[in-house]
């Protein structure tokens, strides 16, 4: 019997409190540890190693470390792009990784007559699994690179089958993404033995006819911003897939991992006034315990008098701190007042409002280029937002910073061309 691991949208480099990438740094090299403790054959990751595509050399040299001991080890590393890990002008640093033999980016895409694509199959040379996928690129160029796949080709190989991807995918989309771009099931070809997803922060095994093993393993660690660290908190287990094989798929396991201890407050402010809501956090705030964990206060409702601006979660934050919370999350996003103008556009948390945001503005606007419009274009949109929030890398210069940017984003709204570009 062989075994593999898979993990996704592992996201290193995504906090900024030193607290969190320590843990962050931890919990990557416990799981590499596990692979070599377990003795698997192989690891493959459905994209978003990264958190961004040209990270911080410290979090590269780090991981790299974690992944030499792969290859000391005879455990070879198979990878996909993710939404975070491709940069739209420039080389990516899973393109460096790859010649650098660290690992292997396992979609290599070839155009064949009448603009079909083509993908290689990659076979695992000591347990001849077979592997392939479909990378995230630009917003909705990996729906285009769907359309245009020659499916039958992958169809028909014999033996053990992976197609790592990372998408949503419309079937097996959670609630609280509704309004996520995601791809019909269908897009995939049929009949590979296990279908290793990413992109979704949530845990979750999936079927459906010709399709027996879907799997989003969510983050390995926890992913990031506010809705990932409440789930974390809240208690959802991380972690990864083992999966043992021998001609065909034998068991898919989730291993949790250590993350962090978490505490979880909720405030209902529903019906009463600033000071006593502050008086209840303080209160409250005041008896949790927070040394060494990461802490989530959710302030929500209707203020009966004052303004939400009030309600002094900086007093809160500063005295858990000051008792030695890892780092701790605010979200007043559900909260409102009588007196002020009511929010328009409500979200859980600062991504899902964005969203929300755009898609709204996104309807009233009329152009003809489609991939501007509806959910592609609020997706275009958020990409461009994502883009221009890179910051300046310690030896880039203002300019070449600058231009990184503005190139970006200029190719961010221009899926056509670079899909013409990327795949020949
Ligand atoms: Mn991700």
């Amino acid at each position: 019997m062989s075994k593999f691991v898979h993990m996704s949208d592992i996201h290193l480099g995504a906090h900024r409190e030193p607290s969190l990438r320590d843990l962050e740094r931890k919990c990557f090299g416990e799981a590499v540890d596990a692979c070599i403790r377990e003795d698997v054959d192989f690891l493959l990751i459905s994209g978003d190693l990264f958190h961004v595509g040209i990270p911080d050399l410290g979090v590269v040299n780090d991981a790299v470390k974690k992944m030499r001991e792969l290859r000391d080890s005879r455990i070879p590393i198979y990878a996909i792009y993710g939404s975070h890990d491709y940069t739209p002008t420039g080389t990516s640093v899973i393109d460096i990784l790859h010649t650098a033999g660290v690992l292997t980016n396992i979609m290599q895409a070839s155009k064949e007559e009448g603009g079909r694509l083509r993908l290689k199959m990659f076979v695992d040379p000591e347990t001849g699994a077979k592997l392939t996928g479909i990378a995230a690129r630009k917003v909705g160029l990996e729906s285009r690179h769907y359309e245009a796949l020659d499916k039958e080709a992958l169809e028909q190989e014999r033996g053990f089958k992976v197609f790592a991807f990372h998408s949503g995918i419309t079937q097996f989309k959670p609630d609280y993404l509704s309004e996520m771009e995601t791809i019909e099931i269908t897009s995939l070809p049929k009949g590979f033995d296990y279908y290793a997803g990413g992109h979704i922060h949530q845990r979750g095994e999936y079927s459906a006819p010709g399709y027996a093993k879907v799997v989003f393993p969510g983050p390995l660690f926890t992913g990031y911003g506010g809705k990932d660290i409440e789930s974390t908190v809240r208690g959802e287990k991380r972690g990864f897939y083992v999966v043992d094989f021998d001609d065909r798929l034998r068991s898919a396991r989730f291993v949790p991992v250590e993350t962090f201890e978490g505490t979880y407050l909720e405030v209902d402010a529903g019906g009463r006034n600033a000071a006593e809501v502050n008086k209840e956090l303080q209160e409250r705030g005041g008896r949790l315990e927070v040394g060494g964990r990461v802490v989530v206060v959710k302030v929500f409702g209707e203020l009966a008098g004052g303004k939400a601006g009030e309600v002094d979660v900086h007093a809160a934050r500063k005295e858990m701190g000051a008792r030695g919370a890892l780092s701790v999350y605010v979200n007043r996003n559900g909260l409102k007042s009588r007196e002020e103008v009511q929010v328009k556009v409500a979200g859980e948390d600062a991504a899902a409002i964005e969203r929300n945001l755009f898609s709204a503005n996104v309807a009233r606007l009329r152009l003809s280029t489609k991939e501007l419009t509806g959910a592609s274009g609020a997706e275009h949109a958020l990409e461009l937002l994502r883009l221009t929030r890179q910051g300046q890398k310690s030896n880039e210069m203002k300019k070449d910073y600058s231009k990184r940017v503005v190139e970006a984003a200029a190719q961010a709204i221009l899926a056509r061309d670079v899909l013409e570009e990327r795949v020949e």
